[in-house]
């Protein structure tokens, strides 16, 4: 049993002032794996304090030693890349190998892609050759609260320190409660990477308690959170006396519109991108929409892929999916597939209960629905599970028409071999990001979501933007430094 109850505050680690026992569970075994504390208000006043102490410093260091503190931190990363992998695919049930390999590598993907955007960031400059004498400078919101969730929790943790400290922001970290080990090992990272003290600090807690305190905290300017809309609203309430910038990466219920000149490898991908991390990616491609020639072809196709997907344990090495996080995720899955049946969805794979022969651990069968409509249950809601959703449609506008309508809006996808189609459907579909025909997203590319998956970007130079103040400066002395 691994047991880490300290707080990492102002360069050290500390044991909990206010702070009680909370058992994390391996998904795969539903056992015990971890002891960590779960902190209190005196844990979360003492780190918000020890970030307040250090921004003066921070915002003073040049940029380019805190990049060169950010590359010792990406080398770090990378040697420490076993360690993060074994502690993701224990706590939140990523299988071993995928967990090396996606889990640990958005990290790094992220932490590059940082290095290069702080490199190129307009950091300080004249307004422009009209204006001399007005200066525009970026700097840092100030002390940053990042909340975080366990279903990529590197990618996330990241992702928000990456920009935060180059942009000379100070920071308290609350990792999720279901898988706190990776972001442990991420503090030791930044420790070792010699950041001063009180730059970044981490306090393990649940949503109600830390969470919410570092929300609605007077000496808090900014929160970043990512995870569910249910707790981003709370959130915000919480941080609405204090009137600090919230910024909200939520849910989703992506739409993937399949028309009937596809790629031959569309349908596969799709399914296979919706199974990927057991389906507990804000960016799943949940919707299925086909065009009505191809829509019985598509859902045979669908059903054949996702009956094929292994399901195992998060330490077998090999290509499979493991178990979801705990078990309200697996009861709240077993529902809505329950309700999918109920109301008239066709169940072609899948279904409730567990797998075959995994009788224990949060397992959940692949799942794949036909005849679903947009007002069922199973469309309207994030699963958050191996499951995917297929539903018919005529023509271009009613495609349109229903993947813009959920109240969610991050990631849509097209697949189809129409380039003026696919540009015209980039324009009107209702999301933060629009993905066609597999195309990965690019090194720095923005992450984020319109409507109810939230507000703001995050990555590269657009996750820099959320993280500085922009400061108007007119009678500038262009001749002075
Ligand atoms: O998330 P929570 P849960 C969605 C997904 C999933 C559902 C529930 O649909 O099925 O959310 O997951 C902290 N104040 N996503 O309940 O509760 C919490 O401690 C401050 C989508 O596990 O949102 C943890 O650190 N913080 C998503 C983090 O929020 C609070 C990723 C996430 O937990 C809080 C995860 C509060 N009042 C779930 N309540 C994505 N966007 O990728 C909770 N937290």
């Amino acid at each position: 049993m691994i047991e880490k109850r300290k707080f990492y505050i102002d360069g050290a680690w500390v044991d909990p002032r206010d702070g009680r026992d909370h058992a994390v569970i391996d998904p795969s075994t539903e056992e015990p794996c971890a002891v960590i504390s779960l902190g209190g208000q005196a844990d979360t006043d003492a780190a918000v304090a020890a970030a307040r102490a250090a921004l003066p410093g921070w915002m003073a260091t040049p940029v380019a030693e805190r990049i060169k503190l950010l590359e010792r931190l990406t080398e770090l990363y990378a040697d420490r890349a076993e360690d993060l992998a074994q502690a993701m695919s224990l706590e939140m049930g990523a299988p071993i190998d995928m967990s090396r390999s996606s889990q640990v590598g958005a990290g790094s993907w992220h932490l590059k892609n940082f290095l290069k955007a702080a490199k190129d960031f307009p950091w300080e400059g004249p307004l422009g050759p009209h204006a001399p004498n007005d200066r525009i400078i970026h700097e840092a919101v100030g002390v940053c609260a990042m909340i975080t969730p366990w279903n990529w929790p590197m990618n996330q943790i990241t992702l928000k320190f990456g920009a935060a400290a180059v942009a000379g922001n100070t920071m308290v970290l609350k990792p999720s409660e279901e898988s706190p080990l990776n972001a442990l090992i991420f503090a030791e990272i930044v420790d070792a990477a010699g950041f001063p003290p009180g730059v970044f600090n981490l306090v393990n807690g649940d949503g109600p308690g830390v969470g919410s305190q570092l929300s609605s905290h007077p000496d808090v300017d900014m929160v970043s959170f990512t995870g569910s809309t249910r707790a981003g609203r709370l959130i915000s309430i919480a941080a609405a006396d204090t009137l600090k910038r919230v910024h909200l990466e939520l849910g989703g219920k992506g739409a993937n519109l399949v028309f009937a000149d596809a790629d031959e490898k569309a349908v596969k991908r799709g399914v296979l991108h919706m199974m990927q991390n057991t389906g507990q990616s804000c960016n799943a491609p949940s919707r299925m929409l086909v065009e009505a020639p191809i829509y019985d072809r598509v859902v045979e196709e669908a059903a054949a892929v996702a009956a094929k997907v292994a399901v195992g344990p998060a330490s077998a090495e090999g290509r499979h999916i493991g178990p979801v996080v705990n078990a309200t995720q697996w009861q709240k899955i077993q529902d809505l597939i329950q309700k999918g049946i109920d109301e008239g969805a066709r169940l072609v794979t899948g279904g409730t209960g567990r797998p075959d022969g995994l009788n224990k651990g949060f397992f959940v069968r692949p799942t794949v629905f036909a005849d679903v409509t947009n007002d069922m249950t199973i469309a309207r809601e994030e699963i958050f599970g191996p499951v995917l959703s297929i539903l018919r449609f005529e023509t271009e506008d009613e495609a349109v028409r229903i993947a813009n309508d959920t109240p969610y809006g991050l990631t849509n996808y097209v697949q189809s071999a129409d380039g003026a189609r696919r540009n015209r459907l980039a324009r009107v579909l209702r999301s933060g990001m629009v993905e066609m025909n597999g195309q990965d997203r690019g090194a720095g590319s923005p992450f984020g979501g319109m409507k109810m998956s939230g507000n703001g970007r995050e990555g590269g130079s657009w996750g820099i933007h959320d993280f500085v103040e922009v400061k108007a400066v007119s009678g500038w002395d262009p001749e002075k430094s």
